[in-house]
């Protein structure tokens, strides 16, 4: 008896983490958008700040992009999806805030593109500003640290 509870539960630990590693599909498809979306998004806030020179024709295609990639994380903040992951379980209890910031995420994004199309510049870097925030106002309630 004692033996096979020696090979029983590691397996059943597998199986467990197995389990909740399929579960977080869902926490890896979202964390991998966001990760690009970083990436795009750290070109325009370079060029915002003057780190990285201007230029038109980039600023454009990448404003273009993450306004389209951010409608794309929230499907992954599936329900019991917290676990392993950076998302506090506070999403699922306040989900309407969350949806709310993320569609102000959103809003922001395209108003960028929309910006980057009009080529002013001025505002084009004001509201790479406004998309910033509305990244950090939800990091701050439903991100852990
Ligand atoms: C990024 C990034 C964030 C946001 C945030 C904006 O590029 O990875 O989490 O911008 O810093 O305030």
């Amino acid at each position: 008896m004692k033996l096979r509870a020696l090979f029983i539960l590691p397996l059943a630990v597998v199986l467990l983490s197995a389990c909740s590693q399929g579960r977080n599909e869902a926490a890896s498809y979202r964390h991998a958008i966001f990760h690009v979306i970083a990436w795009h998004f750290g070109t325009l806030g370079a060029m915002a700040k003057g780190e990285q020179p201007f230029d038109q024709a980039t600023f454009e295609k990448k404003a273009n992009i993450l306004a389209e990639l951010s409608t794309l994380p929230w499907e992954g903040f599936q329900p019991d999806s917290a676990e392993g992951s950076d998302a506090k379980p506070a999403i699922w209890e306040n989900r309407a805030d969350f949806d709310s910031k993320a569609e102000t995420f959103q809003n922001e994004a395209r108003t960028l593109a929309r910006l980057a199309g009009e080529g002013d510049q001025q505002a084009m870097f004001s509201q790479v500003g406004e998309v910033g925030k509305a990244c950090k106002a939800c990091h701050q309630e439903y991100r852990k640290d």
